[in-house]
């Protein structure tokens, strides 16, 4: 699935949101920051997007 996060703008985002997944465990995602989208294999769209607010982003 892909999510828009508004909020993300630089690398830093990028890797804080990469990290949180990867610690949630999902491991097969891509970052795209000039899209601002997070692609992830995943099939729970609220459990990603609980993941990524938790760090002060906002999932469209
Ligand atoms: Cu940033």
């Amino acid at each position: 699935m892909e999510l828009k996060v508004r909020n993300m703008s630089c690398g830093h985002c990028k890797a804080t949101i990469e990290k949180a997944l990867a610690d949630a465990g999902y491991d097969d995602l891509h970052v795209d920051l000039e899209k601002k989208t997070v692609s992830v294999d995943a099939s729970d769209k609220d459990a990603v997007r609980a993941v990524i607010e938790a760090k002060g982003y906002r999932v469209e």
